[in-house]
């Protein structure tokens, strides 16, 4: 049997932080379904396929691509993509006391769904401030963010977002 996870998020952009999560999680299962979850009616700072190119990028120069993939699903229940790819477990990387608040609900509403369990890996200390808000809004304002996201990601924020106030 082929114990299959899925790493959920928006991605927008993908950060070091997420791509520890998922490097973590293929150590854990025989594959990893990296889940670009759009909501519609949030515009991000990157379009979903840019979203999944950045992603595939980063998995590929990791070594990760015979057991990570990349996959889009817009508008649609968590629940419903895992039972779709046959999925058995939820990962996620948690950032401490914040982040468990946001993410409890959301393990135990998923879980009364389908029954559904969400593993949460500790986030790497060192990587505990980064987020992909924080991110844009210090490439925003010309901070650097190299080594917190992939190069060509820190590249596009700073075509896309300098001088955007
Ligand atoms: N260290 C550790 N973990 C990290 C770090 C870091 N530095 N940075 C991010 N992470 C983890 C986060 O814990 C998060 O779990 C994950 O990476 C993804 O983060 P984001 O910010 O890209 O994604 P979110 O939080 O916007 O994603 C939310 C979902 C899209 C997963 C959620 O809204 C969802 O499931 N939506 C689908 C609709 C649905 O089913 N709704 C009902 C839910 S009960």
């Amino acid at each position: 049997r082929v114990r299959r996870a899925v790493c959920p998020g928006s991605y927008d952009p993908v950060t070091a932080g997420h791509l520890d999560v998922v490097g973590r999680a293929a150590d854990l299962y025989d594959e990893v379904v990296v889940a670009v979850l759009h909501n519609p009616a949030k515009a991000g700072a990157f379009s979903v396929p840019e979203r999944v190119a950045f992603l595939e990028h980063a998995v590929a120069a990791a070594g990760l691509r015979s057991r990570v993939r990349v996959e889009a699903f817009a508008d649609r229940l968590l629940v419903d993509v895992c039972g779709e790819l046959g999925a058995e477990v939820v990962v996620k990387g948690l950032r401490g006391g914040t982040d468990f608040a946001y993410e409890l609900p959301m393990a135990l509403m998923n879980r009364h769904l389908t029954g559904i369990e969400t593993v949460f890996l500790p986030g790497d200390p060192a990587l505990e401030h980064v987020s992909s808000s924080l991110v844009k809004e210090v490439a925003r304002h010309g901070g650097e963010v190299r080594g917190l996201v992939p190069d060509e990601v820190r590249d596009a924020l700073v075509a896309r977002l300098r001088g955007e106030h």
